[in-house]
């Protein structure tokens, strides 16, 4: 999974990565003139710990999330607003979309901290590059031969977008979705928001208003304090409990990113379990066993005959898949059995 940030110039983008990442990149202005910081975060999953306590896997794999935090080209200060071509083409190759919003207090910056102002700034830039994209493509299609079907859906988006909707708010169908994906439109992109906030606001959530802006938009929210959960992030584990706790906080940045992550892209996973593997597979909800053993292998999706499917909690309790078996608790499933969050699950594939 890859997810962008993004968001004006001094929101605190580069400190959270490093919030994220546990990474120490540059900060403030001008750190990073152009330049993009990459890191990968190990989604944290105590089922495929418990897994491989019990198996002793050689190896046990966690899912990932790369961020790329892009600085633009020019700019800094938070007086350029405008994304430039660098951000714009960063963006476009993220599946989905992080927006830092500042709303901590920065006396040195004067203005206090407008972070829905920025949320729906950034809103109308991508609007406004997506509009872009929509009308070069109708003007060569009255020049050259598309899809019939191509130019009546980008006439009709295009309307939407000038009206100020977002793309995301439009039903679309599978079949129109595939026609559209190569124009990798952003307000297509999940976003969620990251409140960055003061670090002696970080334990009060979100406020309302920005719950109900989040609610109205169908973006995901989450609240870090950016400087402070930096800091932590870049202590030794041990030690980390004790400083997010005298924030009045329960778990790491990473953590409550990661868990509104997967909320918001409706992300699952699924486990396998082995000597040779133990492993957590993320995969959109309501994906049936044919679609997921593809998340695998083309030819385990190719080939598939059924799935051998057992909860996770079953087989940490009886503690090997034959007592799982034995039990009555392992299911044989079709193709089309819908999987779920926590099920172990062996298929078993024609070669
Ligand atoms: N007080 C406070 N300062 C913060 C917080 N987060 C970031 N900052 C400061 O704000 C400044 C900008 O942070 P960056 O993370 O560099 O912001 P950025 O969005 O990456 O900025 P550009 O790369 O220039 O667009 C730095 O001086 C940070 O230390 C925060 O939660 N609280
Ligand atoms: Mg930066």
């Amino acid at each position: 999974m890859k997810i962008g940030l993004v968001g004006f110039p001094g929101s605190g983008k580069t400190t959270v990565f490093n919030a994220l990442t546990g990474l120490s990149a540059e900060t403030g202005y001008s750190a990073s003139r152009g330049k993009t910081n990459l890191g990968v975060v190990k989604v944290p999953d105590a089922r495929v710990e418990a897994l491989a306590e019990l198996f002793q896997p050689k190896k046990k794999t966690l899912a990932e999330i790369t961020f790329s935090d892009v600085a633009a080209e020019a700019g800094g200060g938070g007086s350029a607003r405008g994304l430039d071509r660098t951000v714009l083409a960063a963006m476009r190759e993220m599946e989905s979309l992080c927006q830092v919003a500042r709303a901590f207090d920065d006396p040195a910056r004067g203005a206090s901290a407008e972070p829905l102002r920025e949320v729906a700034d950034l809103e109308t830039e991508m609007i406004l590059a997506d509009l872009e994209v929509v009308e070069k493509r109708l003007e060569r299609l009255k020049k050259e031969k598309g899809l019939p079907r191509e130019a009546e859906l980008l006439a009709q988006l295009g309307a939407q977008l000038e009206a100020g909707r977002l793309l995301r708010d439009i039903a679309l169908s599978d079949d129109d979705r595939a026609l559209l994906a190569g124009y990798r439109f952003l307000t297509l992109k999940p976003l969620l928001v990251v409140l960055n906030v003061d670090e002696d606001k970080v334990a009060d959530g979100p406020p309302a208003a920005a719950v109900d802006y989040a609610a109205t938009r169908g973006l995901g929210l989450v609240v870090l304090s950016a400087k402070v959960e930096q800091d932590i992030a870049q202590m030794p584990l041990a030690e980390q409990h004790d400083f997010f706790a005298a924030l009045g906080l329960a778990e790491t940045a990473r953590d409550r990113f990661v868990r509104a992550a997967f909320t918001l892209l409706s992300l699952i996973s699924f486990l396998t379990a082995g000597d040779d593997e133990c492993r957590a597979w993320p995969i959109r909800k309501g994906l049936n066993a044919h679609k997921a053993a593809g998340k695998i292998h083309s030819d385990i999706e190719r080939g598939f005959i059924r799935a051998e499917v057992m909860r996770v909690e079953d087989l940490l309790a009886l503690k090997a898949e034959a007592r799982v078996r034995e039990a009555g608790k392992l299911r044989l499933e079709g193709k089309e059995y819908v999987v779920q969050d926590g099920d172990v699950i062996n298929f078993r594939f024609n070669v």
